[in-house]
């Protein structure tokens, strides 16, 4: 009897061994800290796609850029390397064409205006663009908008960035930007910025409030205007190749927990964004609001200009003009 008992134990416990085995142990890329909005995010993402295929797909996300810098991890993405990830759109300038229209400055008036552009048909044709770069685009999510801060002086017109170096993400339309303002773009990593800010490789940079706080960007460059020249979503992505080997059925739990979890971090990243701009001001941010935003606009004409000769861009940002 005893033996029995042994037998019956030891089968499922090589049951259950070898159900762990055959179970999917998906990683997640993820650059930021873990109670950051994203990171909420991906990790309910986990959560909800583990409980509803009983385990069969165990979604893991690293936080903290763990798996590497941003345009490393977009790499593994597209070789199946690293399974899913949040990305910001930026870094995508330079690999898939249509991601420009959504990181042009001053390109959607509002986040609702935004919200209505990426989750409508146009969301869906910039999405469809990444496949053939062998990403699969799941949902999107918010970054609000990105402002200018350094360590220099106050910033209130394009002539007071005139001749800084401002990092940027790897991207020529964001070359193009800054130089069209008069300064010079730096690419640079995201992990690498507040040293190039402390060090004065660079004398400033650009982001939203929550990582503007997040990295300590405030510590070294406190001086920030909200001039909100750029409103930048971020896509929610799974690798096409594990996407293409899924079941109808899988595919349809794995879209459904990303947009649950992109929900979600809408709804954190309006809180965090309030949170942390209190928190820069009470750590000694000097903060320029209220400035006028035309002469921002109008020094972003050669970028219009220079995008907008090209026709899948052009007609992006028409049909975007067109959304209210
Ligand atoms: C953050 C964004 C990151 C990364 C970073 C950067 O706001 O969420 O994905 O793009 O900015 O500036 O590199």
């Amino acid at each position: 009897m005893r033996k029995l008992a042994g037998l019956v134990a030891a089968a499922a416990l090589f049951m259950s061994v070898s159900t762990v085995a055959s179970a999917a142990d998906w990683r997640g890329w993820n650059i930021h800290v873990p109670d950051y909005p994203t990171s909420t995010s991906m990790d309910e993402f986990g959560k909800l796609v583990a409980e509803r295929t009983q385990g069969r797909i165990n979604p893991k996300t690293y936080h903290s850029a763990q798996l590497g810098q941003q345009d490393e991890a977009i790499q593994q993405i597209q070789l199946g390397a690293l399974d899913f990830a949040v990305f910001n759109l930026v870094p995508f300038n330079n690999i898939v064409n249509e991601s420009i229209a959504f990181t042009l400055p001053y390109v959607f008036d509002s986040v609702d205006h935004m919200h209505k552009v990426v989750d409508g048909p146009i969301g869906q044709e910039v999405g469809k663009a990444f496949e053939a770069k062998n990403i699969v685009v799941l949902a999107w999510q918010d970054a609000g908008a990105r402002n200018f801060y350094n360590s220099k002086h106050e910033v209130k017109t394009p002539a007071d960035l005139k001749g800084m170096k401002i990092r940027i993400q790897s991207s020529d339309m964001n070359v193009a930007m800054i130089g069209a303002l008069g300064a010079n773009g730096t690419p640079i990593p995201y992990g690498e910025v507040f040293t190039a800010l402390q060090q004065g490789v660079v004398d400033g940079a650009e982001n939203n409030w929550p990582s503007y706080d997040e990295a300590q960007h405030f510590q070294v460059a406190k001086y920030f205007t909200i001039d909100e020249h750029v409103m930048v979503p971020e896509i929610f992505v799974i690798a096409k190749t594990v996407w293409d080997g899924l079941s109808k059925e899988d595919q349809e739990i794995v879209r459904q927990a990303a947009v649950e979890a992109s929900q979600l971090e809408r709804k954190l990243w309006a809180e965090r964004e309030q949170t942390a701009r209190k928190k820069v001001e009470a750590g000694g941010a000097i903060v320029v609001d209220n400035i006028d935003k035309a002469p921002w606009k109008a020094a972003m004409a050669p970028v219009y200009e220079k995008y907008g000769a090209d026709p899948v861009i052009k007609h992006l940002m028409d049909e975007i003009a067109a959304v209210h």
